[in-house]
Formats: structure tokens, sequence, C-alpha cells
């Protein structure tokens, strides 16, 4: 015990805090964010036309990756079976377009082929249709709040980041390009607009995977002595790795960012 002592007061003398860190980085950090649509407006022409809305949908959980390797590790696939029951995700390519220790604004777009048949269903309408381009934006800023429990009780983990939806139409949209009835035929296409976007999100915090096991807002003993007493068990609360086993790699995590909050 006195050694465990002894470790614990060496890894606190070195402690870093991750308050100095710039703000899309520390979003980074949280490997994924919480999605909250709140609902839109859509507009269909051509083939078909009609005006329709969407209704709130439940919190989707995002994780973040560099998906197109520009160095930026946030961006994102955007689950689109929420929506019209579409089994699609859109990569969603950030764009930092500013960052500063307490606020950040980040802009997610991409442009998807699939020229997929897809039966798609809502309130407004119920169709087959071929969609051969789906492209979006989403703009968040990105706030520090307090370290808390997840607003949407989605990510298991207390956050302390809120994004919120940054700009109007142009910054946050969606747009399908479709052959209805998948008739390929420049006389089925239907073009829809998804405007009036309403959306908000909440991230950031220390996963897991840093070493976070108990969800807190930081990494400290709590989460070493759960570690230690999970250890050589298949407890995925305290599988920092998620190899199936807690062993010494996820000891090492935890005494690695030992120190580390928000
Ligand atoms: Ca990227
Ligand atoms: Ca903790
Ligand atoms: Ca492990």
């Amino acid at each position: 015990m006195r050694a465990r002592t002894l470790i614990i007061g060496v890894l606190s003398a070195v402690a870093v805090s991750v308050g100095s860190a710039q703000i899309a980085q520390q979003l980074q950090n949280g490997g994924d964010f919480v999605f909250k649509f709140n609902g839109a407006d859509y507009r269909i022409r051509g083939a078909a036309n009609f005006d329709e809305s969407f209704n709130p949908r439940a919190p989707l959980k995002l994780s973040f990756s560099d998906l197109n390797n520009d160095g930026v590790a946030l961006d994102i696939l955007l689950d689109l079976r929420p929506f019209a029951n579409i089994d699609r995700r859109v990569p969603l390519y950030a764009t930092v377009l500013s960052d500063g220790s307490n606020e950040a604004v980040i802009r997610w777009s991409g442009t998807d082929n699939p020229n997929i048949c897809v039966e798609v269903s809502d309130d407004g309408f119920s169709a087959n249709i071929k969609i051969f381009e789906v492209s979006g934006t989403l703009t968040g800023r990105v706030r520090r709040v307090a370290c808390q429990p997840d607003p949407y009780n989605t990510l298991g983990r207390n956050v302390h980041l809120e994004i919120l939806k940054e700009g109007g139409d142009p910054q946050n949209n969606l747009n399908v390009k479709a052959y209805l009835f998948c008739v390929e035929n420049p006389f089925t296409i239907i073009n829809v607009d998804v405007f009036n976007l309403r959306w908000a999100g909440s991230g950031g915090g220390l996963p897991r995977s840093l070493g976070n096991v108990n969800g807190d807002c930081t990494i400290d003993d709590a989460d070493l002595l759960q570690v230690l007493f999970s250890f050589g068990s298949s407890n995925a609360d305290s599988d920092t790795n998620g190899d199936g086993v807690v062993d010494d790699a996820d000891l090492l995590t935890v005494l690695f960012n030992f120190g580390q909050s928000v």
C-alpha cells in the first residue's frame, strides 16, 4: 500500500490538466459526441412535390475519426436511419473554423454517392427511391461548460462541452438527390432540401479509453482502484482499451493519464 501511495504522490506531482488545451482538441479527446436532432423542415421538388417536417429524434452517439486523413480526427458518419429509415451513413469531414481555450467553431460537411435503391418512409411519405447523392453541412459552436452528467444520457460519462448550432441554412443543411421508384430517368429525379435544421450536442469529458473508468471529471486514484479491483476480469467498465480483459495495459493507461481533469 505504501508503494501505491508513493506512485500516486509522484503522479500527482506531475499531474496535468487539459484545461488549457484548445477546445477542438478537447472535443477530439472525448472520442465521440452526442448529436441531438430537434427537427427540421424539408421540401421535395421534381418528380414529386411536397413540403413536410421532421420531428425530433432520439440522441445519436457519433464517433470521431479522421476519415479523410487530413490530420483532423473530428470527422463523423451521420447515420440516416433515424431520419427516413435510410440505411446509410454519410461521411461528414470536420473543418475547425476557429479555436480557442473556451470556444471553437467546427464545420462538418461532405458529399456521398451511395447509388442505392431504398425504401424510405417517414410521417409524410413512403416510397422506393434510388439515392445518387447526399450532401450535408453542420456547423456547431463548441463551448466549455462545467463538467456534468451527459444531458442526453447517451455517452456514459460526464461531459464538459456543449455544441450549439451555429449559423443559418447555408451552414446547416442536408440535400438528397434520388430517382423516384428507383427508375433512372431525368423525369424521375427528386431533390430533397432539408432546412431550418435544429440540433444541439454535447461532448468532451474524459473517456474510458484515457483511463477515466468511472466516467467522472478526473483521472485519479478512484479509477486506479477500480482497475486494480477489476484486474484479471473482463469487466467492460474497467477495460480501457476494449480488448476484453482488464490487465496491465489498462492499468498503464490510467497511470499515464493520471491527474488529468476537465
Ligand atoms: Ca479529417
Ligand atoms: Ca475518474
Ligand atoms: Ca483491456
